[in-house]
């Protein structure tokens, strides 16, 4: 039996277990990074641990997210990253170079290598054959100082693409936004996307890392495309030819689940507020206003992308009634165009042109007005996200949104009578590694450096036997990240400091959420109810820190999206799973639950009594958690778990 991609990598990173579905293996890791945002509490993480120098071959810091600066925290937390980087033997790159999955994939990326980052579009990586996955902060603290990194195998998906995107106006966007639509946000969950087929020839290696950057959105750990002769070309163009290895699956690999795309009916697509996989065809909706349109982030910032839509806009205006916000993701990709005049091209035609950084794509700046339509090339629409919470939010590929900025409403893109050149990636790009600090050799000289803003990751206390709490909070479906730990511009600069950030928690879904968590701190602590795919979207273990600060002690859901519950479990909240749908219908928001011998229903069959001591019934729930998991919430958690083996 033949190996695929995705079990080539594993194999040859395996330190224990065997690459099996379902099976938990440790691996060994040959890079990580961390994102500003989340990689604050990553380094304080790291420093708790106790570990002098980081144990993985390559460490980059990155920073972009939280880069408006409206006061000294976002400064101050970019010290702190950097004398972290100085200290521990990271690289760093500084504010200005742009969206780490874009930097990361020019300047370090490698096919056949394992990547861990803090952040959810890591998979951003998987466009050069790199097993690339986003990991909650303690996570990567825990391999940046030396531990395996420990995963369920998932299953592995073929994904044969056919023919090639022939129509007009269509780009790899439109590729993962049709899978999007065929398979949902948690079609992916506990899978592996690996991409194959005639069809990749036609993608290089920045359009196949679009599909592969957006596979988060389906929830799947990663995606992957083989690493081929458009692969070598792109390291080349790179000046990075070594890094290249040729990977392709056996020719009689086995594959879990296969799906066929046909590239040629593939036609403009557009996900609708506020799920990115609310995709309909964009000819489906012509005719909406729109007032804003952002291109950029790291779902489409290429040269390439970034050329197609300055020769789009080049001598005209944008219509009188849109706002154009252009982020170019990386210094490499904002240089070659301010060198080629491209963002003159831009900037005359009226697009506002920001930093290398997320920017609006996570509420930093750039917010729409009240209810209006904004049509962005990015990859998330959640609720309130663009940080205005009637906003109606849009994703469509970089090509339909410059149209759509000129054209002022949606409009079918083939009705544009413009011609619109073929551009590709460069075969040499411009090289200029100033904004990326080197690690340093280790000194006793070297301090880090932290404001008054940045707190100590707060830890749990080891496994309780009984919790008694009320249910604050009963939700639906699809509950993101967003709604449970909102991100933007007031809340983002508090990632570092969680007594402050714990007041938002759930704000856009209950504004007295935090409130009514601490009050009932005293009283057993509380629980969330939830549906399927509970805390889907970003990796921000935020999303379960914070609430753990304010008390919960549970979360009881229909199933749970893969990092989060990882993050979760990662500071101590039990992921309760309900054993039948009619339990879920039956709670209500107040009842009072009592779960008993939880210690040893973890050690034995994972089977848990409730009692809802408001309506006098009982019912059971369950958990999944493997060995290591079952450890991990009896010492509290990650941290202290981890303390405990190094020490
Ligand atoms: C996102 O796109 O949601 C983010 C912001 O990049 C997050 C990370 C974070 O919340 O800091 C992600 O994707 O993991
Ligand atoms: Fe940044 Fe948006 Fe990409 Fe997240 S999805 S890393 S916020 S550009």
């Amino acid at each position: 039996m033949g190996n695929n991609i995705v079990h080539k990598i594993l194999k040859s990173h395996l330190v224990e277990g065997e690459v099996v579905a379902g099976k938990t293996v440790s691996l060994k890791v040959d890079q990580v990074y961390t994102q500003d945002a989340t990689g604050t509490m990553t380094w304080l993480e790291f420093e708790a641990i106790g570990v002098d120098r980081v144990k993985v071959p390559v460490v980059v810091s990155y920073v972009d997210h939280n880069m408006l600066q409206t006061n000294y925290m976002n400064a101050d937390d970019h010290l702190f990253l950097k004398s972290s980087a100085e200290k521990y033997g990271a690289y760093f790159s500084r504010p200005g170079n742009g969206i780490c999955h874009q930097i990361h994939l020019e300047r370090f990326a490698s096919p056949g290598k394992i990547a861990l980052g803090t952040d959810s579009h890591t998979p951003t990586g998987g466009g050069i054959g790199m097993l690339a996955i986003g990991v909650g902060g303690l996570e990567a603290a825990t391999v940046m100082a030396g531990l395996p990194f420990e995963m369920v195998i998932p299953e592995v998906v073929a994904v044969r693409l056919i023919n090639s995107l022939a129509r007009p106006y269509v780009t790899p966007m439109d590729v993962i936004m049709t899978i999007l639509k065929l398979l949902s946000v948690k079609g992916g969950v506990g899978k592996i996307i690996e991409y194959g087929g005639s069809g990749i020839r036609d993608l290089n290696v920045t359009e196949r890392a679009t599909i592969t950057n957006m596979g988060a959105e389906l929830g799947a750990t990663t995606s992957i495309f083989p690493s081929d002769a458009n692969t070598l070309a792109f390291l080349k163009a790179q000046k990075r030819p070594y890094d290249w290895l040729e990977l392709k699956a056996d020719d009689d690999a086995e594959y879990d689940d296969f799906i066929t795309i046909d590239l040629n009916n593939i036609e403009p697509m557009i996900a609708q507020p506020h799920s990115p996989d609310n995709v309909v065809a964009v000819k489906e909706i012509v005719g909406l206003k729109v007032h804003q349109v952002c291109i950029g982030s790291c779902t489409n910032s290429s040269y390439q992308v970034m050329k197609t839509v300055a020769s789009i806009l080049k001598g005209k205006t944008v219509h009188r009634d849109v706002n154009l916000l252009i982020n170019p993701g990386s210094k490499q990709v904002y240089e070659m165009l301010a060198r080629e005049g491209l963002i003159a091209d831009m900037i005359s035609a009226g697009a506002r042109i920001l930093e290398s950084s997320c920017g609006p794509c996570i509420g930093m700046g750039g917010a729409p007005g009240s209810g209006q339509v904004s049509v962005r090339s990015y990859n998330r629409n959640f609720k309130g996200r663009s940080g205005t919470k009637d906003a109606l939010v849009y994703l469509a590929n970089p090509v339909c949104c410059a149209i759509f900025a000129l054209t002022g409403e949606i409009v079918d893109p083939l009705s544009f009578k413009d011609q619109i050149p073929l551009i590709t990636e460069p075969s040499e790009f411009l090289i200029n590694d100033n904004l990326i600090i080197p690690p340093k050799e280790s000194s006793p000289d070297i301090s880090v450096i932290k404001g008054p803003n940045i707190k100590d990751v707060p830890v749990k206390e080891a496994l309780i036997d009984v919790i008694e709490a009320e249910v604050l909070l009963k939700l639906g479906s699809n509950i993101t990240t967003d709604d449970i730990m909102p991100a933007g511009s007031q809340i983002l600069p508090l990632r570092s400091n969680i007594p402050a950030i714990s007041e938002f928690v759930f704000k856009n879904i209950d504004s007295s959420f935090a409130k009514r968590a601490k009050a009932a701190k005293n009283r057993g602590g509380s629980i969330v109810v939830g549906g399927e795919n509970y805390g889907q979207g970003s990796s921000r273990e935020h999303a379960a820190i914070a609430p753990m600060y304010l008390g919960l002690q549970a979360v009881i859901a229909k199933s749970f999206a893969r990092i989060h519950r990882a993050n979760l479990i990662n500071f101590g909240i039990i992921p309760f799973s309900f054993t039948s749908e009619h339990d879920f219908d039956k709670i209500q928001q107040g009842d009072v639950l009592r779960i008993t011998n939880i210690i040893d229903s973890l050690k034995g069959n994972q089977r848990y009594t409730v009692e809802n001591r408001t309506k006098g019934y009982i019912f059971i729930v369950m958990t999944n958690l493997n060995e290591k998991e079952k450890d991990l919430l009896l010492y509290g958690g990650l941290l202290p778990y981890t303390k405990a083996k190094i020490t």
